[in-house]
């Protein structure tokens, strides 16, 4: 073949992986007090990367001690000195992007194309945005006097370890506030070497910590009497248990939590790009998204042909090795999310709903799970009610637009939905009754640092993002 393309994979030996690490406190890497420590794993070969401290209740009190004395400083700063700090940790950050997207792929199982052209891009572009912002609060209507809120206690999850963490530090540290965060356990590396990036910004000590660990070690972070803002992305119930901890105590809190957004295809779409939209919704990250377009909605006159598209389309689609620049659907996180899926889409067919995926070779090694669709959904469906947070799409029908609507609301989530249809006036007539935080017509899984993002129900409240995401750090 004259035109074979082969690119080699992207090399693991890009970024340097220690044996072990320790926690970020004061500006310092420490080990834990008690010696706690965990086993980090490339989900897609099983290997251990490193071994990480458990943060207990004493590395807390220390992590949120050396918040506590950075803020009144790091807060009296003028607005355009923070926006320094801000600016060269972004610039750092695109300078070692590939190092930090290799890094995300190992800890993650997500696809290099994804970190390398997602992820990576959009941290960048959170620290600059937001350094944009630090330096003009006083003059953008958030009061005569806007101030932060104190410490924040930041827990975040995995599935996009290091842009969930840009999301919660730039706003916090643009408006003035200090932070400890908890990455989640399964992901901690790029949490810890974004510590580094801190350290080469010169960014004050104290001014940003690192606990890694369990949910214990967040649930002691969150109820932590010197904490004031608790700011947490991650499952519904733990939300909800956070809430809890929470109610009653004057601190702030603002949740992200779980979806199960509709992707509705009218019959007018462009079926090809409705195709890529329906894909790229459910088997970006491995599904791994909390605003992934996991139930399809589809217009019953083109549903055979909407299908046939799709399955097409999806045996195109390269399960595989995370470095390879070819693959597009990455490793599972871990064996507890794999297990997660695996039950709830046999579940699916135990109810009668029909299955399929293209035929794919998976690795023996490693945690992974085909594209999947269901079809013959039905609403009482376990597979069109709960967050399966995996590459599985429930496919459903409808006949009207008030049919779609009605069907994309009956959830107990309010996250994001998506609209296809060459119709304006639809577009603006559907999307005002969807009860969901975002609404994408004719495209899916757009990020940008300026718009708001976070949603109704059990999706959580506050929102992050844009002029919005600063609010939830100001007092
Ligand atoms: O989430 P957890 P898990 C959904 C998704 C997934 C399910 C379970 O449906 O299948 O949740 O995932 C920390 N107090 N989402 O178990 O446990 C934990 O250490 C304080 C949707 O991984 O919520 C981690 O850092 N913190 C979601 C973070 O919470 C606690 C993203 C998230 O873990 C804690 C992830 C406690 N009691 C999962 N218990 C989204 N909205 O994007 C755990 N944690």
């Amino acid at each position: 073949k004259m035109f074979e393309y082969a690119p080699a994979p992207e090399s693991r030996s890009v970024v340097s992986i220690d044996s072990s690490y320790g926690l970020f406190i004061d500006g310092a890497f420490d080990p834990a007090k008690e010696g706690g420590t965990f086993k980090t794993v490339n989900p897609a070969s099983e290997e251990v990367l490193a071994e990480v401290a458990t943060a207990g209740p004493e590395d807390v009190d220390r992590a949120v001690a050396a918040a506590r004395r950075a803020f009144g400083p790091w807060s009296a700063l003028p607005g355009p000195e923070r926006a320094k700090y801000l600016f060269r940790i972004a610039r750092i950050i695109q300078e070692r992007s590939r190092e930090l997207a290799v890094l995300e792929s190992l800890d993650n199982g997500k696809p290099i194309k994804e970190s390398r052209d997602v992820d990576l891009p959009l941290v960048a572009a959170h620290f600059f945005y937001y350094a944009g912002w630090a330096d003009k609060l006083a003059y953008a209507g958030f009061g005569p006097d806007p101030r932060p809120i104190g410490v924040a206690g930041q827990v975040i999850p995995w599935n996009f370890p290091l842009l969930m963490l840009a999301w919660k530090i730039a706003p916090a540290l643009a408006t003035g506030n200090t932070v400890v965060l908890k990455p989640a356990e399964t992901t901690p590396l790029s949490a810890l070497f974004f510590a580094d990036v801190c350290r080469q910004a010169e960014l004050p000590p104290g001014v940003v910590n690192i606990v890694t660990g369990a949910g214990d070690t967040g649930a002691y972070l969150v109820a932590h009497p010197d904490v004031d803002k608790v700011a947490f992305t991650g499952s519904t119930d733990v939300g909800r248990e956070i809430a809890r901890t929470v109610a009653g105590t004057g601190k702030r809190l603002s949740l992200e939590l779980g979806g199960k957004a509709a992707n509705i295809v009218f019959d007018d779409a462009p079926i090809d790009q409705a195709v890529e939209g329906i894909v790229n919704g459910i088997f970006f990250n491995q599904g791994h998204v909390c605003c992934a377009g996991s139930r399809l909605l589809v217009q019953e006159s083109i549903f055979d042909q909407l299908m046939e598209s799709l399955k097409r389309r999806m045996a195109t689609l390269r399960v595989g090795d995370p470095l390879d620049k070819n693959t597009d659907i990455g490793a599972i996180n871990s064996a507890a999310q794999l297990a997660r899926i695996t039950e709830l889409s046999e579940i699916g067919g135990q109810e009668g709903a029909e299955r399929w995926s293209p035929p794919c070779e998976l690795p023996d090694r490693g945690f992974w799970f085909a594209p999947t669709i269901f079809t013959g959904v039905t609403q009482a469906h376990r597979i069109a009610r709960e967050e399966i947070f995996g590459p599985v799409l429930s496919v459903l029908t409808f006949r009207t637009p008030a049919e779609a609507v009605e069907k994309a609301n009956n959830t107990p989530y309010g996250l994001s939905a998506g609209i296809w249809t060459e119709k304006g006036s639809r577009i603006l007539a559907v999307a005002d009754k969807l009860r969901a935080g975002v609404v994408w017509a004719n495209t899916f899984n757009k990020f940008d640092p300026a718009s708001p993002f976070g949603g109704y129900k059990e999706s959580g409240y506050g929102r992050e993002g844009g002029r919005h995401g600063l609010e939830a750090y100001l007092a």
